[in-house]
């Protein structure tokens, strides 16, 4: 089978004039792109990134360009073509035609990376259903491509069979698919209300593929998640408890890492997972302070947090990876840390620093209230965190972090 053979592909990039920024691909994307299809298992035997005004409506990146990445193809042995544009399916169809091999997308590829990934049911749900929605519009007219399945980047997920039905049959699959992660959706919003009402707050590890997120839980909390350097390493979201001060216990949630033009599909599909976001009292927003395209992945970063998470949801900026950087004075900001979760460094400024956030609009306090307030005991312990209860003659002495709202309604009764 063809699995085993290392997979051989030339990458190909546009960088036209009237792209926005996130579209265009450049040295550095098409680097990223060679580290994707490594990850996914195959070889980048040539790399081409070609200037033009506009793309071409037929081939993209123009009939004589198209053709050299042929001749290209054809002196490498490449089996396939990976663009690190999104394509229509009809540039796809053209592309295959003048180049005679298969080509991908970028899309395709991190998808395909998802694929091998995905570990737990809801995972590959997610998965599939990103997979399916991505190929729906693709279908009509890809008889070649088609054939060709049978392992092998790109081909991975939906099974061959399941692929060669048609579309009406994709689409009850979708709707089913949909089903099943609202179903998902719906436990998870139960736990969370229970948490809720625990008063636990929620924080979570957010970054770029990489970044160490997975590193900080393991270390922070013993979670023994693997953590390795191969991108999207984590596809499953893992919650552990974390004590952060004598005050303040919370949870800390590792997530699914970012990368630069993830296909739209994906962050839809993956909803369940990225909730996680949505809820959080508080993020930490993971970087790679060593890596020189630092600034453009914080962008990419702060985009998705922009799109996922509450507005207003505080966010520290965790620079990582420090014992890899010599100089990093830059890093400075009343939000920002620097810190080195190999080896330890700075662990506690970082804690201190969701202590920080996360406290200041809580209150810890000592309230001595009448008997006749009882009631507000069961309020307290579903909306603030007790941590000691004692009844006594003069009254219910109660030792609680609360909220402001709660405050200004106990304050009258704390004890100096
Ligand atoms: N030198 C150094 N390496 C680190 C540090 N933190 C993490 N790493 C390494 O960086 C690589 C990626 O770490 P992960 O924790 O898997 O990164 P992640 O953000 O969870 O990545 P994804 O799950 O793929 O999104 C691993 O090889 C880690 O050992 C650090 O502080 N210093
Ligand atoms: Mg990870």
């Amino acid at each position: 089978m063809e699995q085993h053979k290392m997979e051989r592909a030339i990458l190909a990039g546009l960088a036209a004039d009237c792209f926005r920024k996130e579209e265009q691909a450049t040295e550095e994307s098409l680097d990223e792109l060679e580290a994707l299809l490594e990850t996914a298992g195959g070889e980048c035997v040539g790399k081409v990134l070609q200037n033009r005004h506009a793309p071409d409506p037929h081939s993209f990146v123009g009939e004589g360009k198209a053709e050299e990445i042929r001749e290209l193809a054809e002196a490498n042995e490449a089996t396939m073509v990976i663009f690190d544009n999104e394509l229509s399916p009809s540039q796809i169809r053209a592309l295959e035609d003048i180049t005679g091999t298969t080509v991908l997308d970028r899309s395709a590829l991190i998808l395909d990376i998802f694929a091998q990934r995905a570990k737990t049911a809801e995972g590959r749900l997610q998965v599939e259903l990103a997979q399916y929605k991505y190929l729906l519009p693709r279908l009509s007219g890809m008889g070649k491509s088609l054939s060709r399945l049978g392992g092998g980047i790109g081909t991975r997920g939906p099974g061959e069979t399941k692929l060669e039905t048609d579309r009406r049959h994709i689409r009850t699959r979708i709707a089913r698919l949909e089903e099943e992660l609202e179903q998902v959706r719906k436990v998870r919003s139960v736990q969370r209300q229970r948490r809720q009402k625990n008063a636990v707050p929620v924080v979570a590890l957010v970054g770029y593929t990489n970044a160490g997120k997975s590193t900080i839980l393991n270390r922070l909390t013993d979670a023994g998640i693997p953590a390795n350097d191969r991108l999207f390493d984590t596809l499953d979201t893992t919650t552990r408890q974390l004590t952060v001060s004598d005050n303040l216990s919370v949870l800390l949630s590792d997530t699914v890492g970012f990368i630069a033009k993830l296909p739209h599909h994906l962050i839809q599909a993956f909803r369940a997972t990225l909730e996680e976001l949505e809820y959080a009292d508080l993020l930490i927003h993971v970087i790679d302070a060593s890596d020189p395209e630092r600034e453009e992945h914080i962008a990419v970063v702060d985009r998705l947090i922009e799109q996922l998470a509450k507005p207003d949801t505080p966010v520290i900026r965790c620079y990582n990876k420090a014992d890899l950087v010599e100089r990093a004075e830059w890093i400075v900001g009343t939000n920002n840390v620097a810190i080195s979760a190999k080896t330890g460094d700075n662990l506690d400024d970082l804690l201190k620093m969701i202590d920080r956030e996360l406290c200041k609009a809580l209150h810890r306090g000592v309230f001595l209230l009448p008997y006749s307030m009882a009631g507000m005991i069961d309020k307290l312990h579903s909306e603030a965190q007790v941590l000691r209860v004692e009844y006594k003659t003069e009254g219910i002495e109660i030792e609680a972090v609360v909220d402001e709202v709660l405050y200004g309604r106990l304050r009258q009764y704390e004890v100096t």
